[in-house]
């Protein structure tokens, strides 16, 4: 009988590719409206990769299609498609010709992420097919598919366990929206296939976990071997807990991790700190009461709730085409964006393993000698997205800096390299992403707004990536190198029109310095200099370049007061610490509010009391009151133990406890006689050395605390005062001695 195609919207949940016997088949888990699920099967796609058209017939025979297309590669001439049935012959082929020492051209993306690129779907997408019922779903082969708008209603689940002291399973605790089901009590096997039934029952999108793969997933698989039950989760089989070790060099030492991931058919799992931690969301490291299941996954549903994480995970898929529990992923993003574009334009890539290596290490911002000391009245602008915004201005983009079409399509960035103004892709990604970094500030989304600043600035970042099949580092150059004279010449104008000195500057900000008695006029100032300064970038840039400026500097605040720390101690050379200040801004009551960056209040290595007494003395410092009487005071106060709960050091083990041979350190050897490893060390120093929170024996090391935490955060402040922190101490142990 035949059936008329329909139409109906979803968005992306689960997606996987595999070749099944001689074809490659992907599989894809959706969520429609209301309450419809859709698995959708597509076994007529071709995987596909293109070659030069000089190649001989011969050599890609293996292929079960060649087309000529009108397509050329960006560094050679015209290139033809091949088409393959499955996966492995793709590859089989790529290598046999690279092998031979054939260009090959992007075969090293995947027919998954190939597919979903080139109908543009990037999380929305429109399904026209004939839709069949499959149990609780719905099930379409071989649909046509778009992009699309729609989003669902997601059901999301929060999954929590307790387990015994072996890691057997005590109890399963599932919070749902209004709902949590503890699953407890029978035997483990009861417990797992209770939780299953649950699943199956109350068959949510998402599932939430506090380390999800590598914890909570990883054990109930585990326990469902042991019991003999297959480990399916999903709405359909194939569920899967696997592990990876990613290695990655850190100064000296390289570092192996090992990294979970869980793919269940049909469910997204969504691991809650990764997530906060992409959008920069301070609940990334608080507290959760592990011994109680039941408590936990109520609290993991509603800090996923509080944080918004599932509207910013849509957002991103949308602006990304990768899944909604993606965090990473910059390059993956970039090209799904990128080459759809770039085929439309006539022109293929290269694999990302036939890039050019630098000749040299590539420029970063530009950082200005800070002049140490204590100021009045600092102004401090920052510009506004600088590298995307460097990217429009000078249309930096892979192809247009190949494909100029004669001077008059020729544009020139100020350090002398060249790109087209009409065969241009990345400036318009760009341009809709601070569309939309603009429309989340206007939500008061600072959150989403953040995550869209940093997928952008990924995307400038990609091109000095040797992870990326378009690095250049002439390309990267164009971009940091223009950054650097931007800044360069923006602190010649502002000085010019202010007549005022500007003290420090970091890549895109600039600190004014005002000086006395400006206290009343500094906010008109800072607001009429940014603008100024935009305007006459504006007019620079399109007299000199003849480009359009998109860069805007923001006023973003004034400072009442202002330290640099000295680069040494005792600092009478005069240098300052570069990416280390202290400024304390006035609100309408006169309170003041203070900003570290760099300095140790802004570190989580420093104990609560360098922190306090760093704040306590900058507050001094800032409004005119002797230091020294305190200083004296909280030494002293320490060596009587009134401090004590504000000594702990809380280090993150980076790697295994045993990986560590020579030089043990400190929060190493704490968490060694602690007996269980731990993610977050919390130790005190002791007469004894090291000791942790837990199991503390020894009495605490006052000397050391003064030595490594007092003494360093007094003398970066003492050293303005001309004193030191040995000296004040030492004076003080001969009066009373
Ligand atoms: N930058 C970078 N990597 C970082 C931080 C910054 O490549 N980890 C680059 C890209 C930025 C530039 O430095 O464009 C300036 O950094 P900002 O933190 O000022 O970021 P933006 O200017 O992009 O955004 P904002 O509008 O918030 O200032
Ligand atoms: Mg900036
Ligand atoms: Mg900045």
């Amino acid at each position: 009988m035949y059936m008329a195609d329909s139409t109906f919207e979803c968005f992306l949940l689960t997606a996987n590719c595999r070749d099944n016997g001689p074809r490659c088949e992907i599989t894809l888990w959706a969520a429609g409206e209301p309450g419809a699920r859709a698995r959708i099967t597509v076994t007529d796609f071709r995987p596909v990769f293109f070659c030069p058209r000089t190649v001989p017939a011969a050599e890609t025979a293996a292929a079960a299609e060649r087309k000529p297309l009108p397509m050329r590669s960006l560094s050679s001439g015209d290139a033809d498609c091949l088409y393959f049935n499955t996966y492995a012959a793709m590859q089989q082929t790529a290598r046999h010709l690279r092998d031979n020492g054939y260009p090959v051209f992007e075969s090293d993306i995947n027919p998954l992420a190939r597919y979903l690129m080139e109908r543009m779907v990037s999380g929305s997408m429109r399904v026209t097919g004939n839709p069949r019922r499959w149990g609780n779903f719905t099930a379409v082969v071989n649909p046509h598919l778009r992009g699309g708008t729609f989003v669902p209603n997601f059901r999301a689940m929060a999954v929590c366990i307790d387990t015994n002291e072996d890691e057997s399973i005590q109890a399963i605790s599932c919070a749902e929206e209004g709902a949590v089901h503890k699953i407890t009590g029978g035997s483990e096997r009861r417990i797992l296939s209770d939780f299953m039934t649950c699943l199956m029952k109350q068959d949510p999108d998402i599932l939430i976990g506090w380390k999800a793969a590598g914890f909570t997933l990883r054990i109930i698989r585990e326990r469902c071997e042991k019991n003999d039950i297959p480990f399916e989760l999903g709405r359909e089989k194939g569920s899967r807990v696997a592990s990876s070790e990613r290695s990655r060099s850190w100064r000296t030492e390289t570092i192996t991790r090992t990294v979970w991931s869980a793919k269940i058919p049909g469910r997204v799992v969504m691991d809650l700190p990764s997530m906060l931690r992409t959008y920069n969301h301070p609940a990334d490291d608080c507290r959760l009461d592990f011994t109680d299941s039941e408590a936990c996954a109520k609290d993991i549903l509603k800090i996923f709730n509080d944080a918004e994480v599932l509207p910013n995970a849509i957002e991103r898929s949308r602006r990304t085409g990768q899944t909604l529990e993606s965090v990473g992923g910059s390059v993956a993003s970039f090209e799904h964006l990128y080459l759809p574009r770039l085929h439309r334009a006539g022109f293929v890539a290269n694999d990302t393993a036939d890039i050019t290596m630098p000749s040299q290490p590539l420029a970063g911002g530009y950082v200005l000698e800070p002049t140490p000391g204590l100021y009045d009245n600092v102004l401090v602008f920052d510009f506004k997205s600088l590298y995307p915004s460097i990217v429009m201005s000078f249309m930096i983009d892979p192809l247009g800096f190949k494909v100029i079409n004669g001077d008059d399509d020729k544009i020139t960035t100020p350090i002398g390299t060249s790109f087209s103004r009409t065969n241009s892709i990345l400036p318009e990604i760009i341009r809709e992403l601070m569309a939309g970094r603009a429309a989340a500030t206007e939500q008061k989304n600072p959150y989403l707004s953040t995550a869209i600043k940093l997928l952008m600035n990924s995307f400038a970042g990609v091109l000095g990536s040797t992870g990326c099949r378009f690095f250049s580092e002439h390309l990267s150059g164009s971009i940091t190198k223009t950054g650097q004279h931007i800044l360069k010449i923006s602190i010649e104008h502002i000085e010019k029109v202010s007549g005022k000195k500007v003290i420090y500057g970091d890549t895109d900000s600039i600190f004014l310095d005002l000086g006395k008695d400006m206290e009343d006029k500094a906010a008109e100032l800072g607001k009429s200099i940014s603008k100024e300064t935009g305007a006459w970038l504006r007019e620079h840039l399109k007299e000199k370049y003849d480009a359009n400026s998109a860069l805007e500097l923001k006023y973003e605040c004034h400072f009442r007061r202002f330290f640099i720390p000295p680069l040494r101690h005792g600092g009478t050379d005069g240098q300052g610490t570069k990416k280390h200040y202290c400024g304390a801004a006035v609100d309408s009551n006169g309170k003041m509010e203070l900003t570290f960056r760099g300095m140790e209040s802004a570190r989580n290595d420093w104990t609560d009391l360098a922190k306090e007494f760093q704040h306590e003395l900058f507050i001094k410092l800032f409004s005119g009151q002797p230091l020294e009487e305190y200083i004296i005071a909280t030494t002293e106060h320490l060596q009587r133990g009134d401090y004590d709960d504000k000594l702990i050091y809380k280090k993150r083990m980076r790697k295994s406890m045993d990986s560590y041979t020579v030089n043990v350190p400190p929060h190493v050897q704490a968490a060694k006689l602690l007996g269980t490893p731990v993610r977050l060390v919390r130790y005190y120093i002791t007469k004894d050395g090291p000791q942790p929170v837990e199991k503390l024996s020894a009495p605490l090391d006052y000397q050391h605390y003064i030595d490594s935490q007092l003494g360093p955060v007094a003398d970066s402040i003492l050293w303005w005062t001309g004193k030191n922190f040995d000296k004040l101490i030492s004076g003080q142990q001969d009066l009373f001695g």
